[in-house]
C-alpha cells in the first residue's frame, strides 16, 4: 500500500512502505563511488522487516478460515520481531497469541510482546532446533495441546518470502526508479546489488525475486549470515566458527529454513560476520547516519561493506551511479539494555565537548553533574541501584 495522506483504519495499516536512505556519509569514509542506500525497517508499525510477513500470514489464514476470532490462538517460534508483528496483528483482530522464543533475545522484546498481549514462553538458546526444548519444539507441543492452537509458520510458509516479493522489493525497486540522476547524485536508476542477513530467508529470497523476476535480472544479491550458524553457501563458509553462540539476534540458525532459497539464481553469494564488527557498523549508523538501527543492521552493512572490498564487489565499489541497497532489518528499541548497546553508547571516549561542559558548570558547584568522566560515561551513575539523586528516581519513589 503506498503512503496515505488519509486516516489509516488501523496499526497494520502502518506496516511498511519504508524509506530508503542514503548513506553517504560512511559510503564517503569508505572511499566507495558508488551509491549506499539503506532500506530503514524500523520505521514500520511494529518496529522490524517482520511486520510485514505477520500481517500476510494472518490475513491470508483468515481468507483459508484457518483463523477463527475468539477461538484461534496464534502460536509461533520466533526471535522476536515476527512475534511482535504477529502480536500487533492479532491485538488488532482479536486472537491470542503465543510466542516461544529463545533465552538470548532481548528483554525489549519480551516486554513489546507482553505489552501487546501476547504470552512469552522463553526457551534455551542452545536447544537443537530438532529439540523438543527449542522453541520449535515447545510451540509444536503447545499447539498439540491447546484447542484452537494454530502455527503459521514462518519457516515454512509460502506468505513470508510472497510478502517481500509483493511489497518490500517493489518499494525499493520504485524508490531508486523514481530517483532521476543528477550530476550531484549519478545514479543507474537500477537496483545493482542487495545485501540482507538472513534469518528463516523470507526477507533475501522474496526481494531477490521482486528484483530479479520485474526489474533487474543481473542484479547481484549478497547474503549476510553470522558466525556459527549453517545458512551461507557453500557450505565450506560456515566451518570457520561452526557451531559457535554469537550475540546479534534474529539472523542465522542451525538448520535450513524451506523458505530460504540458496539457490544462486536467487542469492548470488554469502558473507560471514561476527558480532564485533556488526556492533561496530550500528556505531557508524548511529553516528554517521543518524539511524537507531538494532544489530542485524550492523551485520548487513558490515557484510556490504566487506562484499564491496572484495575481488567481486570491487568494480561494484568504483562505479560511479551503481546502487547498493542494504536491508537494516530493525531498530534499537530492541537492544536498549543489552550490554554491546550500553557500552557503545554510554562508555565511550570523554570528548572535548565534555570536558567544556564539565569547566563551565564546575564554575558554580550546584547539585549538577560536573564530573567529566561521568558526563562522557553518560547516565551510567544515575542508573545504578540505590542511587537518590537519579533525575527518574522520585518517579520511581511515588510509585512504589
Ligand atoms: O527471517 P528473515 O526474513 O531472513 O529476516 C532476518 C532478520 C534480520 N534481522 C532481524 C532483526 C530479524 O528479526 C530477522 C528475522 N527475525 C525472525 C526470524 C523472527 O522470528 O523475528
Amino acid at each position: 500500500m503506498p503512503y496515505s495522506p488519509s486516516v489509516l483504519n488501523n496499526a497494520l495499516e502502518a506496516v511498511g512502505n519504508t524509506p530508503l536512505i542514503r548513506l553517504d556519509k560512511i559510503a564517503e569514509q569508505e572511499g566507495l563511488q558508488c551509491n549506499l542506500l539503506g532500506k530503514v525497517e524500523y520505521t514500520s508499525a511494529g518496529g522490524s522487516v517482520k511486520d510485514r510477513i505477520a500481517k500476510r500470514m494472518v490475513e491470508e489464514a483468515e481468507k483459508d478460515n484457518k483463523l477463527i476470532p475468539g477461538q484461534s490462538v496464534v502460536i509461533e517460534p520466533t526471535s522476536g520481531n515476527t512475534g511482535i508483528g504477529l502480536a500487533m496483528a492479532c491485538a488488532v483482530k482479536g486472537y491470542s497469541v503465543i510466542i516461544t522464543m529463545p533465552n538470548k533475545m532481548s528483554l525489549e522484546k519480551e516486554a513489546a510482546l507482553r505489552a501487546l498481549g501476547a504470552e512469552v514462553v522463553r526457551t534455551p538458546t542452545e536447544a537443537a532446533w530438532d529439540s523438543p526444548d527449542s522453541h520449535i519444539g515447545v510451540a509444536l507441543k503447545l499447539q498439540r495441546e491447546i484447542p484452537g492452537g494454530i502455527i503459521l509458520d514462518q519457516y515454512r510458509n509460502l506468505n513470508n518470502p510472497l510478502a517481500h516479493e509483493l511489497t518490500t522489493g517493489p518499494e525499493i525497486i520504485d524508490a531508486v526508479t523514481s530517483t532521476p540522476s543528477t550530476t550531484a547524485k549519478p545514479s543507474s536508476e537500477k537496483v545493482d546489488v542487495l545485501v540482507a542477513g538472513a534469518g528463516t530467508g523470507g526477507t533475501i529470497t522474496g526481494i531477490s525475486r521482486a528484483i530479479k523476476k520485474t526489474h533487474n535480472r543481473d542484479c547481484i544479491v549478497v547474503g549476510v549470515d553470522p558466525k556459527g550458524s549453517i545458512l551461507a553457501c557453500p557450505d565450506t563458509l560456515n566451518v570457520e566458527g561452526a557451531g559457535s553462540l554469537y550475540i546479534v539476534e534474529g539472523i542465522g540458525y542451525d538448520f535450513i529454513p524451506d523458505v530460504l532459497s540458496r539457490d544462486t539464481a536467487d542469492v548470488d553469494s554469502w558473507i560471514k560476520t561476527d558480532d564485533e564488527e556488526s556492533f561496530e557498523a550500528v556505531r557508524k549508523l548511529m553516528r554517521l547516519e543518524g539511524l537507531l538501527v538494532g544489530g542485524s543492521s550492523g551485520s548487513a552493512l558490515s557484510g556490504a561493506l566487506r562484499w564491496l572490498k572484495s575481488a567481486e564487489g570491487k568494480c561494484i565499489a568504483e562505479k560511479k551511479g551503481a546502487n547498493v541497497v542494504v536491508l537494516l532489518a530493525d531498530g534499537i528499541r530492541n537492544y536498549m539494555s543489552k550490554p554491546w548497546f550500553l557500552k557503545m553508547a554510554l562508555e565511550a571516549e570523554p570528548s572535548p565537548l565534555a570536558k567544556r561542559i564539565s569547566d563551565i558548570l564546575k564554575e558554580s558547584p550546584s547539585q549538577v553533574q560536573t564530573d567529566s568522566e561521568t558526563l562522557a560515561e553518560g547516565i551510567k551513575t544515575r542508573t545504578q541501584p540505590n542511587v537518590t539523586n537519579r533525575p527518574d528516581a522520585p518517579d520511581e519513589v511515588t510509585r512504589k
